[in-house]
Order: C-alpha cells, then structure tokens, then sequence
C-alpha cells in the first residue's frame, strides 16, 4: 500500500487557496496531495466536504488553578474531547506560575494534570505572575529554549497583575530570549476604582461587571502595553480584544510599524453587555474579561478580522459551573467583583467563525482557516508541520460539513462545563470528523477512539520575534 489512508474527493481549503484533490496519508503526515490517488488500506469519502487543517486553539485555559473555592470545569480529558468535536487538532492552554512557585514546578505540576489524558495536540504558554530575576534571567532563557516559547502577561487581577515595571522587564526577557509575548490589556487601579464605586451604591448583579471594566479601561491598557513594547522594542499579541477603540491602538500603531498582533475570539462577535442582565445570577453565565461590549463593537471586531488587524480567532475557553464550585459561589451572590472570569468556547468557535463570517459574506473561507488554524501555528512556532494541509505536514484534518445546520445546545456539547453561553444560536457549517496525525479522533457524534493519541507540542520561537514573517 502507498498509503495508510487516503482523503477522497473532498474541497481542500488553505489559507491561499481551495481546489479539489485527494490526500495521501502516510506515518501521520501528508504524502501527497493529487487527482484519483489510489493505493491505501482506508479510503475516507469526503464528496461535499470541506477539507481544512484541524483548528488550532492558541488561547485555551484547562485545568488552570485559581481561587480555593473555585474549580475550572475543564480538565485535559473532557477539555481535548470537546476541542476534537469542535473540530480542532491543537490546544494551547496556559500553564500559570503561581506567586513563589518556580516556572518548573509550574510546569512540572501541569504536564501532570495533561500527561496521558489528551486527545488532540497541546502546548502549553506560561503565565508569568512572579518574574523574579531567576525567573527572567535564568528559567525563561533555558524553557524557551526548550519550546515553552510564549508567555502571558495580565495588566489586572490581584493575584496576576504585574506592576509597570515588571512588564517592561518581562518584554526586555522576551527580548533577551525571543519569547513571543501575549497581553491581557485591562487597567487593575481602574477596575478597582469603579467597582468599589459601583458597589458603594449597591450596584453588585453580574450586569455591573460590564460598566466596571468599560472600553477606556481596555484601550488604556492596550496603548500602555503597546508603549511598553514599542520601548522594549518586542511584538506582542493583545489577547481578547474587544471593542473598537482599543482595536485602533492596535491598528495605529501597526500603521507606525510596530509589530503589534491582535486576538479577538467568539464572545465579542455574537455577545453583548446585555447578556449580563439577566434574571437572578443568570448574568454570571456571560462574565468574561473584557466583558461583551455593544452591537457596534462587534462590527467593529469583524472589521478587524476582515483587515487583518485580528489575525487569530480564539475561544479563550475558560469554564466554570453555574454551580457553587464555579460563577455561584457564595461570594458571587455577594457581587460581581467575585463572579469567575470566563466562558466555555472550545467546541463552538469554529461552527461560530464559519456561520457569522464566511456563511454570511463577511470573510472568505482562506480567512477562515488562517484566523483559525495557519496563523495560529504561524505566530507560536508550530508552522509548517501544524496549520496547513500540505505534503509534510502533519495530517491534522477535519472534515467539514458546510451546509449543516445546527442549533447550538448544551446537551450536544462535549464540554466539562453544565451551560454554554451560545445556546440556541443556529449556526450552518459543522465539522463532522476531526483527524490527528492521521488517526481519526471523531466521526460525527462518535469518539472513534477512546485512548488519547494527543501529543505534547515543544515549539519554535515565533517568527513575529525573529522578524522572519509578517502576519
Ligand atoms: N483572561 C483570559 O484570558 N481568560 C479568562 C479570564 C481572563 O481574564
Ligand atoms: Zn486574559
Ligand atoms: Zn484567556
């Protein structure tokens, strides 16, 4: 046999181009790329489908530690599972370095927490809330240079938030290093100074979440992180960008030369500061930061994934129960200040980006993959072998359907967590069978194969930081 398997008839789709042709599989990778191959133990009919790299989710938070009374709904098993079925390949959640802990023990603890359970590809970014100068003169240097090649920053949150000068010299260490460095652009002195306002007139339902964190809040942070970086002399990615303004920061200083990245990601797109209004402690269901913004700053989103100013689609996936080990905790009810920050998205961003955006005429399918998959494994050092369906590449595939229509519902959903903030939105295009390095993960509504075949990913540096590639 030439080929283990071989992809028939099916519309392959990258981010340059889409054609009819057949794939060859061999070893997990893709071997060939051709008309009427023949020759393999396993042909797979793809007639009407698109056939696409898997998704690649760069922003992704698993079994992530956080408060004691509080439990991420998401651990590696669940978490891969319902990423396969949302027709993704590769995670990359975050491993969080906890005041006074080493990044290796941080590490040591989260590999644990995956080994064994995963059922796409994962690799892990760091969280840095403690950077002493061991941390940034000796452990950052020796992890990026074994592929921990990117870092989080948090410009707010008591137990993360990073003072000025401890960004400008986390940048000079990505500097130094040539890690590539992500941003969660939010003013903590602000934030806090509007909540404790807010709450000083009783104002505590999850709504006021959203007036705590307004626009001004983000595009202050962002145009502070931009300068910081711009000083540095470090590209960075503006994670969860979610409105215009501070989609503008980014874009002006892109327009100066800087080589600044955006992110926005489903919740910015399809939500709004509405959904946080709801009865009782409904609201905690959509608490996510930044917080869902207006209808025109979802326009104002899609017109910065339509030009580029956004060149990756996240989910940032980060589950927790509407339940008291999760947004109903007891010092929930007491106010929005301690509702947790975050929404499950891993299994729903891509049927999401392709209902909204290429259904509805508002970016092309190449885009779809590039905003989805390719500049993923473009900006963290996974490219080629990840985010392109190419000979060589890692036969990392979903097969889509384009014309299935779905109503999004939670009892569909593969997910650890008990709700999703998208129920009941109707979405066309589904993806109906995930393919890791060959082997099939899902076929429809079934886990074809109950023994996790997910690798863990040491990466590149990013080419951003090189200045090898431009997005
Ligand atoms: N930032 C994230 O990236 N995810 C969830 C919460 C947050 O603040
Ligand atoms: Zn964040
Ligand atoms: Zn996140």
């Amino acid at each position: 046999m030439t080929f283990d398997t071989i992809i028939k008839g099916g519309t392959i789709v990258t981010a340059a181009d889409a054609f009819m042709a057949d794939i060859g599989i061999r070893n997990g990778r893709i071997a060939a790329i051709g008309e009427a191959l023949e020759g393999a133990g396993t042909v797979i009919d793809a007639t009407g489908r698109l056939v696409m790299p898997g998704g690649i989710d760069s922003h992704v938070h698993i079994a992530q530690p956080g408060a004691p009374e509080v439990v991420m709904a998401e651990d590696f098993t669940s978490g891969t599972i319902a990423a396969a079925f949302g027709g993704n390949t590769t995670v990359m959640p975050f491993c969080l370095q906890q005041r006074g802990q080493s990044l290796r023990e941080a590490l040591k603890a989260y590999h644990a927490e995956a080994e064994g359970r995963c059922h796409v590809d994962v690799s892990f970014h760091l969280i840095l809330t403690d950077p002493t100068p061991g941390v940034l003169g000796q452990e950052l240097p020796a992890l990026v240079e074994e592929g921990y090649t990117s870092l989080k920053v948090f410009m707010t949150y008591d137990d993360m938030v990073l003072k000025d000068r401890e960004l400008l010299e986390v940048m000079a260490a990505a500097r130094r290093t040539g890690a590539f460095v992500m941003v969660h652009a939010e003013g903590y002195d602000t934030i806090r100074f509007l909540a404790d306002a807010l709450e000083a007139e009783g104002k505590t339902a999850p709504y006021y979440h959203g007036p705590s964190r307004p626009v001004a809040v983000e595009r202050e942070a962002t145009h502070r992180a931009i300068s910081f970086a711009e000083i540095t002399d470090v590209p960075i990615m503006i994670v969860h960008v979610s409105n215009r303004q501070a989609m503008e920061e980014i874009e002006r200083a892109r327009r100066r030369g800087l080589n600044i990245y955006g992110e926005t990601c489903p919740q910015y797109l399809v939500l709004t500061e509405e959904d946080m209004d709801g009865a009782a402690m409904e609201g905690a269901k959509f608490v996510c930061s930044p917080p869902p913004r207006t209808t025109e700053d979802q326009a104002a989103c899609w017109e910065g994934l339509q030009h580029g100013i956004f060149s990756v689609f996240s989910s940032d996936h980060c589950p927790y129960r509407f339940a008291e080990d999760g947004k109903l905790t007891a010092k929930a009810h007491d106010g929005f200040r301690w509702v947790p920050n975050g929404i499950p998205g891993i299994e729903t961003r891509l049927p999401i980006l392709f209902s909204e955006g290429v259904k509805k005429g508002r970016i092309s399918l190449n885009q779809f993959v590039a905003l989805t998959a390719t500049n993923h494994a473009k900006t963290y050092g996974l490219y080629p072998k990840k985010g392109t369906i190419a000979v060589g590449a890692d036969a990392d595939i979903v097969l889509w359907d384009p014309e299935m229509t779905r109503t999004i519902d939670q009892a569909d959903l593969h997910h650890g967590c008990d709700y999703t903030p998208y129920q009941g939105l109707e979405v066309t295009g589904w993806p109906v069978m995930t393919m890791l390095r060959g082997r099939v993960v899902t076929d429809g509504e079934t886990l074809v194969n109950e023994a996790p075949g997910g690798e863990y990913l040491a990466r590149e540096r990013s080419p951003l930081v090189e200045g090898r590639q431009a997005l």
